[in-house]
């Protein structure tokens, strides 16, 4: 097996504290840091679809969402536009009021693993913060998540303050959350809904076209 091959298998298997020397191996025996993207989004894509259809568990995507990460830390610094193009760049964060962050992490990763560049707001993250954000970083995608009912309504709140800024027709913007829905992202005016990562990502790629 070679050292993308390796690569893939790893993040497949979750190995990430193995992970970084691999990847160091993998660049020292001349492979270009995009392919050893190629091979950690591939890893990574095989994990979300062993996870939708209910072969891996959450545990185990996000252990293997880790190894991309190491991964991807060491391969970052020789990724240059010239060698690798981006399939565009997100900002990412749970709501104001909200701090469960499990989701929308895993969520990040997987869009890291699909090919984004992500930016994540963490959480807790004001409708002013996600503005500002989206000012400094200028995303393809804005991203945001809520896993209570309460925090639903900052949603629309975030929506509205992009709007007053200018920044509306600039950007997608894409919900997920346990209490949220598809009719509910409607009627809020975002451009798309997901249940879950790997549907987040396809609805990613949707959206950036
Ligand atoms: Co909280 N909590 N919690 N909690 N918590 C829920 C959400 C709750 C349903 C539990 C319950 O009562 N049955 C309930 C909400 C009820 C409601 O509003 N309807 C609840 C509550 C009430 C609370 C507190 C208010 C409890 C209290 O203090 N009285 C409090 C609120 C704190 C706050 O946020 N201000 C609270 C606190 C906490 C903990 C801190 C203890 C902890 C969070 C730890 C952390 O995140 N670091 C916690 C947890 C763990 C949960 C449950 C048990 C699990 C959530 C989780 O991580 N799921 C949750 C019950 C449940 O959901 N079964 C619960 C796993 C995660 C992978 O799934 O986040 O749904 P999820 O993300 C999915 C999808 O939703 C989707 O993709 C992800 C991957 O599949 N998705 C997106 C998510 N974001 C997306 C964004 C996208 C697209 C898809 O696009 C951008």
């Amino acid at each position: 097996m070679d050292s993308l091959e390796k690569t893939f298998q790893f993040v497949v298997e979750g190995h990430w504290k193995e992970m970084p020397d691999l990847a160091k191996e993998a660049l020292d025996a001349g492979n270009q840091s995009g392919d050893i993207l190629k091979a950690l989004v591939s890893g990574m894509d095989t994990v979300s679809e062993e996870w939708r259809v209910g072969n891996m568990f959450i545990p185990e995507v996000l252990i293997s969402a880790k190894a991309m990460h190491a991964g991807m830390d060491i391969i970052r610094p020789h990724l240059s536009a010239a060698d690798v193009k981006l399939r565009g760049v997100v900002v990412i964060g749970t709501v104001q009021g909200d701090l469960h962050d499990i989701g929308k992490s895993l969520v990040g990763m997987m869009m890291e693993g699909g090919g984004f560049q992500v930016y994540d707001l963490g959480v807790d993250v004001s409708a002013a913060k996600f503005v500002e954000a989206v000012k400094e970083h200028e995303p393809d995608i804005v991203g945001m998540s809520s896993l209570l009912t309460t925090t639903l309504p900052f949603m629309r709140d975030t929506i509205r303050s992009l709007e007053e800024a200018g920044l509306r027709d600039s950007i997608k913007i894409l919900i997920g959350g346990a209490p949220v829905t598809p009719e509910f992202a409607e009627s809020i005016g975002a451009d798309g809904y997901a249940p879950d990562g790997a549907t987040a990502v396809d609805m990613a790629h949707e959206l950036v076209g």
